[in-house]
């Protein structure tokens, strides 16, 4: 394998031809197709966009492991090696519907450390991008990290079944904060955190939602945990928080 520096500048060139690929195949109509709900879909730019990182990937790095939400990867049991998460269209229903807010992401992690992190706000044209050995930055400049405000000092993200439902008290967290904001994508939501556009984000999520952001934000000195403060499971689902500090003491106490 390529050292970091290098894996890290062909990862964000990879990514920048994706997102090529991907506005070329917007011009075309989808093919859209239900997973498990009316709410949960795929299309046909998931599947192809999942070959082409899958195949840019393993020509990259010829011991990767690659978990990818479509199953175009391995069987990935154990985080031992080098372990790739890619979520190839992140707010699959926004892609759909507002073809816009929509993200690729994808992480990198070597015997389970979190080591690179790519999401890419494909319409807004950022890619965050980096670890915490080579920095982070967005769109190839260096990203400062957010200011540690607490939760009462910022808006927070949420996921609408959390806040409808009142799950893990959504309700009054967002109540202590500015205000809830609901993108309908992880990988969107999350790189608002990195920016320090919100205090923090907490949603119901699966290894590829936040598999990349928890690499960018732990770089930029957030906290990435479960909603009960216990460390995430990059290999299983779960209520996870990605916060400043501040916020993540203020949310803990209520949880
Ligand atoms: P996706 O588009 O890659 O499936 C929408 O609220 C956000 O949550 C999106 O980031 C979406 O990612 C993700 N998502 C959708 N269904 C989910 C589920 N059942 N569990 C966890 N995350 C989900
Ligand atoms: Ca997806």
């Amino acid at each position: 394998m390529k050292d970091l520096e290098q894996l890290n500048q062909a990862m964000q060139a990879v990514m920048q031809a994706a997102r090529a690929q991907v506005l070329a195949k917007m011009g075309s109509q989808l093919t859209v197709a239900e997973k498990t709900s009316r709410r949960d879909l795929v299309t046909n730019v998931d599947h192809s966009n999942e070959d082409f990182l899958v195949h840019e990937i393993r020509s990259l790095d010829p011991a990767a492991h690659i978990l990818a939400e479509e199953g175009t990867g391995d069987q990935v049991a154990s985080m031992q090696g080098h372990v790739w998460i890619v979520d190839p269209i992140d707010g699959t229903m926004n892609f759909v519907h507002q073809r816009n807010h929509f993200a690729m992401m994808v992480g990198l992690y070597i015997d389970g450390e979190p080591t690179l992190g790519y999401i890419y706000d494909v319409m807004a044209e950022k890619l965050y991008a980096g670890g915490p050995q080579v920095g982070v930055t967005l769109n190839g400049k260096p990203l400062k990290a957010p200011a540690d405000l607490d939760l009462s000092e910022g808006l927070f993200g949420a996921s609408s079944p959390l806040l409808i439902n009142d799950r893990f008290h959504m309700q009054q967290i967002t109540t202590i904060s500015l205000g809830p904001r609901i993108m309908g994508s992880a990988g969107i939501q999350i790189s608002q955190v990195l920016a320090g556009e919100l205090v923090g984000y907490l949603s119901y999520l699966r290894p590829w939602d936040f598999a990349a952001g928890r690499v960018l934000a732990e770089s930029l000195g957030l906290v990435v945990s479960q909603v009960d403060g216990r460390p995430v499971d990059m290999l299983s689902s779960g209520a996870v928080l990605i916060a400043t500090k501040r916020a993540q003491s203020t949310i803990l106490a209520i949880s």
